[in-house]
């Protein structure tokens, strides 16, 4: 895991250092929980879970679930953004492919203590794609350049993101799991 410390320029290294020092800047999750639909009744709120689902069984929609997650990025204002990643700690039980969706959330105003299945914010359409692969714990990284670039130039700079599950599950780390040591990061490089 990168360390806060190492990566954490913060705002006056971020507008005033040359790009060559500045490689990259990681936005660590402020906010992250589970929604599940849960037998139908949708009104269960999954805070402090130590491990967050996302999960699809193909023809069971009671165990539907989606990842939410809350990042500041705002920090990264002023500069040129070439490449954004989210970075996640978890697994699949289904090494065939667990197919994944990255989306945004379109509200923000959700908090993790009091989030449910039924107050669940509307998704954007957009989404980046992923297949998980690996049945043990690992880090996996995932492009969303073009959802960072978005939230800084038309939104607020607070991102809200779902991971839902097109097929199978996939389960990481929260920041509740052993202190945050491997909660979830965007990271950023710039030009
Ligand atoms: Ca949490
Ligand atoms: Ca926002």
């Amino acid at each position: 895991m990168i360390k806060e410390a190492d990566y954490f320029y913060g705002w006056d290294t971020l507008c005033y250092a040359s790009s060559s020092d500045v490689p990259s800047y990681a936005a660590f999750v402020i906010a992250d929980s589970y929604v599940a639909r849960a037998d139908g009744d949708g009104t269960t709120d999954y805070y402090p879970y130590e491990t967050i689902k996302s999960e699809d069984i193909s023809g069971n929609k009671e165990t539907d679930k989606i990842i939410i997650m809350k990042f500041d990025v705002s920090a990264a204002n002023s500069a040129t953004i070439k490449s954004a990643k989210l970075h996640v700690y978890g697994y699949t039980e289904n090494g065939a492919g667990a197919k994944q969706k990255i989306r945004r959330i379109v509200d923000d105003n959700w908090t993790e203590t009091g989030i449910t299945w039924n107050e669940l914010p509307k998704l954007y359409k957009t989404s980046h794609k992923v297949t998980v692969h690996n049945e043990d714990y690992q880090w996996i990284e995932i492009g969303i350049t073009d959802l960072v670039q978005s939230e800084i130039h038309k939104g607020d700079g607070i991102l809200s993101l779902a991971i839902e599950a097109s097929d199978g599950m996939f389960y990481m780390s929260s920041n509740e799991y052993n202190g945050g040591s491997n909660k979830a990061y965007i990271e950023i490089d710039f030009d």
